[in-house]
């Protein structure tokens, strides 16, 4: 039997084109039109969905509508828009994509962490608008290498930007759920770590358990040399008292890959000189998109087979 599959939510490129289209009857339910009628066709068939980590939701509401669904295969390391406790309940598999973006990501740390520090956009701008030859020397900016770095989520992305700033010379500390077995200072509240760190780094997964954890008080802590960079997800800070605190020179500047309400980037926080922005891009590079559109595909294949997936979100075990 052919199993009927629904793309759930637009699928960062190569997604779509690394379908299996061959072997599954796959419906795109994101960009259909008429949803009702697609589910009124195809909901009940449903055993198999793909969707992104970071757009759409796939919610109890929509589970609902889909009584015979078996997987949820996301293409992503972040999960958060699966409700994976209402998932699990109904014995529904939901697998991820970790491991294979932990590189790009954290490279993407450190270039935010050093292109926000030492200016570069700036430089950029100042070096191609003439401002050099108008006015000298740009204004100084401020030293990387050496200084404290503080993680906030230190999994694979956290360590392994840990690992890439102790070559610059970093000393690094981390604030997560748990204490782990690493040489590392571990601060038990991000307020502690924030205090200790010139510059504050998160890569911890978004969802409710750490929603807005970057707050007013954190931003304080981190003071007004400090700088935050964020890679994880928009919903793990408090973005009005993130645009404060800039505006306000409570902290010297962030640098942001993610925002709350994702594509749109608050005009707040996009109008300062002390804020450079990206467009989620962190796992974006061909090489690192098509190992996620590909490791997405692999799991929803393999359960079909029979086998164990390969990545299966935590909460599984
Ligand atoms: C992607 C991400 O933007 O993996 C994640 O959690 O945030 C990014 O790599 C996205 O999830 C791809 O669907």
């Amino acid at each position: 039997m052919v199993e009927t599959v629904l793309v759930t939510s637009r699928l960062q490129p190569p997604g779509d084109e690394t379908l299996p289209v061959d072997d599954f009857d796959i419906h795109d339910f994101n960009r259909c039109d008429d949803k009702e009628k697609l589910l009124a066709k195809f909901g009940e068939k449903t055993t198999g969905v793909f969707c992104s980590g970071s757009s759409g939701t796939l919610d109890c509401d929509l589970m609902d509508r889909l009584p015979n669904l078996k997987i949820i295969s996301v293409m992503g390391v972040g999960y958060n828009t699966v409700d994976v406790a209402a998932a699990k309940k109904r014995g529904i598999m939901v697998s991820n994509t970790p491991g294979v973006l932990t590189d790009c990501v954290a490279d993407i740390g450190m270039a935010l962490m050093l292109a926000i520090s030492r200016g570069v956009v700036i430089g950029d701008d100042y070096t191609r608008s003439g401002g050099w030859v108008k006015n000298g020397t740009m204004a100084y900016t401020t030293k990387v290498s050496g200084k404290r770095l503080g993680i906030i989520g230190f999994g694979r992305i956290g360590q392994a930007v840990g690992k890439r700033a102790e070559a610059f010379d970093m000393k690094v500390s981390y604030q997560g759920p748990n204490h782990k077995d690493i040489p590392n200072d571990y601060y038990a509240e991000p307020t502690e770590l924030a205090s200790n760190v010139d510059f504050l780094m998160l890569t911890c997964p978004g969802g409710p358990g750490t929603e807005k954890l970057v707050n007013a008080k954190v931003l304080e802590a981190l003071g007004p040399s400090g700088m935050l960079i964020n890679i994880a997800r928009g919903s793990v800070v408090d973005e009005r008292a993130l645009a404060s605190a800039l505006k306000n020179n409570v902290i010297a500047g962030a640098a942001l890959d993610v925002f709350e309400n994702e594509p749109s980037a608050p005009e707040d926080l996009i109008g300062l000189k002390n804020v450079i922005v990206q467009p989620h891009h962190a796992s974006a590079t061909n090489e690192t998109r098509q190992a996620m559109a590909d490791l997405m595909v692999e799991n929803l294949q393999l359960f079909f087979s029979g086998k164990p997936v390969k990545t299966p979100v935590p909460e599984m075990d």
